[in-house]
């Protein structure tokens, strides 16, 4: 059964749909353990995924391609899932701020968040502080990440912040983008500066996981 579970892991980092839609439901038919096959095949393989990624091993196009194979196999899981009533990590709310429409980098983010087993609520592009608290309101997650990719609307990143703190709700933010770094992130109050993908999967884990 390793074999077969290490096998589903390659599927996904080479992004072969089909195979993994196929073996995922060969495992279930011979009543592999769910968990098992979540943990120890798929999101095992998007764990590589995330990894060669940070190296520049792997590029947006490939990673895009192991999200395609490892949500057809997510679909067939996701009814099993809820029967056996196996807890999502847990929830974060992610968004690009006003002003800014770049969404690849948060859309991976939120990629490799699903592949790490958290919720994830996708808010979209050019959310603005009112935004982020009607959402928050609705979905009430554990954590909410940010992503700004211009100079000039990373520090919308700080008003959305300050409202939530003036509204005296207690939430982590982890921000990221390719103008951010860990000293923005600390001066305008952030729980975690996420560098890549990657790095918002190490963040979430230490703050909920
Ligand atoms: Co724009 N753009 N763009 N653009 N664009 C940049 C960002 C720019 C650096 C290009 C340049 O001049 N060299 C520049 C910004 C300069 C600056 O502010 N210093 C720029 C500009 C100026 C603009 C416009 C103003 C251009 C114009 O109209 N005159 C305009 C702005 C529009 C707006 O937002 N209001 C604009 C428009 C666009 C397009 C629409 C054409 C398109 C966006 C399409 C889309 O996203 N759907 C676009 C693109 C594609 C880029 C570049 C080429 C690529 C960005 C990207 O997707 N990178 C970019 C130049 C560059 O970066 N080489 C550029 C790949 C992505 C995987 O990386 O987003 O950094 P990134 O995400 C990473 C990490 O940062 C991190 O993880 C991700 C994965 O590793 N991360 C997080 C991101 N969010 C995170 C959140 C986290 C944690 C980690 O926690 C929540």
């Amino acid at each position: 059964m390793e074999e077969k579970l290490n096998q589903l892991a390659e599927y996904v980092i080479s992004g072969k749909k089909f195979e993994t839609e196929k073996l995922t439901k060969e495992l279930i038919e011979e009543n592999v353990n769910i968990k098992e096959i979540l943990d120890n095949g798929l999101l095992k393989g998007m764990e590589v995924v995330g990894l060669r990624f940070r190296e520049h091993k792997m590029f947006v196009p490939q990673v895009l391609v192991s999200a395609r194979a490892m949500h057809c196999a997510m679909k067939i899981l996701e009814p099993l899932l809820i029967a056996a009533d196996l807890k999502k990590k847990g929830k974060i709310m992610i968004g690009t701020v006003f002003g800014d429409v770049h969404d690849i980098g948060k859309n991976l983010v939120a990629i490799m968040l699903k592949g790490a087993g958290y919720e994830v609520i996708d808010i979209g592009i050019g959310c603005n502080a009112q935004k982020f608290y009607t959402e928050y309101e609705k979905h009430q997650p554990d954590v909410i990440g940010m992503s700004a990719l211009l100079t000039t609307t990373m520090v919308n990143m700080k008003s959305v912040i300050q409202y939530f703190k003036e509204k005296n709700i207690e939430i982590p933010f982890i921000v990221g983008g390719a103008p951010i770094n860990q000293k923005f992130a600390l001066e305008i109050g952030a729980a975690g500066y996420g560098k890549d993908a990657y790095d918002s999967v190490r963040i979430m884990d230490r703050l909920v996981g």
